[in-house]
């Protein structure tokens, strides 16, 4: 056998208890997605094209167990600050006004769940996030601000027993 390929499998055995599929170092998972928190604001269409260089797509939200799992993690990340930052994801109404769709699909949302007041910004709020001071629920801004971002990915499958 290939040495590295020998060294790899000896690291997956020692490393891996689970050894079926996991999250690359740096993202959190949840019922088999994988989810990264960015350290950095960009607009959306940044966002959008970052997490596609990462081999992921901007969080597409189907349950509340999904939201609730985000809320949870953006209220630990951000406890000293949650009221001030918003995060990108990958809902958008560019096309149809007020018509929410997921960019990564171009299907429209059949799991949504605005934060009070929420959408407010029109023809000028076309991009989706969540929004800390309305508790990590959803919200559309407008597209073109620099917010942080959450990049979705599937499990890596490792494929061996
Ligand atoms: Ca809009
Ligand atoms: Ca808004």
């Amino acid at each position: 056998m290939d040495s590295r390929l020998s060294l790899l499998l000896t690291l997956i055995v020692c490393c891996i208890p689970e050894g079926l599929a996991s999250c690359r170092n740096g993202w959190v998972s949840f019922e088999n997605n994988c989810y990264l928190f960015s350290h950095g604001k960009s607009t959306w269409g940044e966002a959008f094209a970052t997490c596609l260089a990462l081999h992921s797509n901007l969080a597409v939200i189907t349950s509340a167990d999904e939201q609730n799992f985000l809320i949870s993690e953006l209220k630990h990340i951000h406890r000293h600050d949650a009221s001030h930052v918003l995060y990108w994801i990958d809902g958008t109404d560019l096309e149809v006004e007020n018509v929410w769709k997921w960019a990564q699909t171009g299907e429209e949302l059949t799991y949504i769940n605005w934060a009070d007041g929420e959408p407010n910004n029109a023809l000028s709020g076309n991009c989706m996030n969540l929004y800390g001071a309305g508790g990590f629920k959803m919200a559309d801004d407008d597209c073109d601000i620099h917010l942080y971002y959450i990049c979705q990915s599937e499990y890596v499958s490792i494929g061996w027993y």
